[in-house]
């Protein structure tokens, strides 16, 4: 079927065509909530992923500075969220944190698809590509894809870990409907001055256990997805966490430079990490911050933002959360393999 439906010249009208028959799909998604429907439309994103125009798109990240005065990132609500707020925040600043962007319901209801998706018997089975509800692998993620990286020392417990979006349906097929109701795909065009899309690799359902004395490398994800692209993050504590609690939050830096930090030096765990000496240097000149999350609280930033995982030593409790990266369509990097939403 993927094949004869579009059979249009040029890539914007076959990926028009696969838009307009997943907004078909979604819709009748939103009705029926079948799992069939949640993994076509995965196929069908992925399959568009690779269908992207390529061609440069003008685009200046001049921004109205709104923020200059706040120290840190600045705080929002929902209802002032827009593509000039997030810009100031993103450049000028380094990051904007939105309060209450989810609601009560929405949150618990994720939670819920994070559980049941790390529980899933499918996804510790060998063949992953079965009708199961809240696990199922997509035949068009790369061959050989593992997921996303596990906790150290290799801890596949179900209570715990992440999952890609892709590799659970209907916590996708729900998570785009969020979007919509954000309005985010508007808000992002005007932010990229073009389609935004996600990827494979860098949409991810978390569920963080709580590692007393544990300690997570300080990145920028731009490290591994390349400087020529443009991106947004968008992080959504569904658990109370950070600074003050019992959960391991998000530590970042406030820092509005573009410049990739040196990794795997002063200290640093990994390769593609900043090492604890260096990031005492960054941060006797820029903030450092842990906020305080309550779930449904979210932070935007991009892939030049520094940060880590936050292991308290007294945590107690795991940490739900969803990161979306999006990309604008004709820089997303190959690599993550982009997704249409
Ligand atoms: O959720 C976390 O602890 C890490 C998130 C992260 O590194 C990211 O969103 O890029
Ligand atoms: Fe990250």
């Amino acid at each position: 079927m993927m094949d004869n439906i579009f059979d249009n010249s040029g890539r914007r009208s076959e990926l028009n065509d696969i838009q307009r028959h997943l907004q078909h799909l979604q819709e009748r998604f939103r009705a029926d909530e079948l799992p069939e429907q949640a993994a076509e439309m995965i196929d069908l994103r992925i399959l568009g992923g690779t269908k992207l125009p390529v061609a440069p798109v003008p685009w200046s990240p001049d921004h109205d500075d709104r923020f200059k005065a706040e120290v840190g990132f600045p705080e929002i609500t929902r209802s002032q969220l827009s593509a000039a707020a997030l810009k100031a925040g993103i450049f000028g600043q380094g990051g904007i944190i939105v309060r209450g962007l989810m609601d009560g319901d929405t949150v618990n209801n994720f939670k819920a698809c994070i559980s049941n998706s790390l529980k899933s018997p499918q996804r510790f089975s060998e063949d992953q590509s079965g009708s199961e509800s809240w696990f199922r692998r997509s035949e068009y993620v790369a061959k050989g894809a593992k997921g996303p990286a596990r906790i150290r020392g290799g801890d596949l417990s179900s209570d715990h870990g992440s999952v890609w979006a892709v590799d659970s349906p209907i916590t996708a097929a729900r998570l785009v409907d969020f979007y919509a109701q954000l309005g985010l795909r508007e808000m992002l065009h005007d932010y990229f001055n073009e389609a935004a899309v996600l990827s494979v690799r860098k949409w991810v359902l978390r569920s963080v256990p709580p590692m007393k004395g544990g300690n997570k490398g300080w990145h920028q994800d731009g490290r591994f997805m390349g400087q020529n692209i443009k991106s947004v993050n968008l992080w959504v504590a569904l658990s109370e966490c950070g600074e003050g609690t019992e959960s391991p939050g998000l530590e970042l830096v406030a820092d509005n430079r573009r410049q990739i930090h040196e990794t795997g030096t002063c200290g640093a765990w990994f390769d593609w990490t900043v090492g604890p000496e260096l990031v005492e240097k960054i941060v006797q000149e820029r903030p450092l911050v842990c906020p305080h999350f309550q779930p449904g609280d979210a932070i935007f930033f991009d892939h030049y933002c520094l940060h880590r995982t936050a292991e308290g030593p007294n945590d107690t409790l795991p940490r739900f959360a969803l990161e979306s990266w999006f990309f604008a369509e004709s820089k997303a990097p190959a690599k993550q393999q982009p997704v249409l939403f």
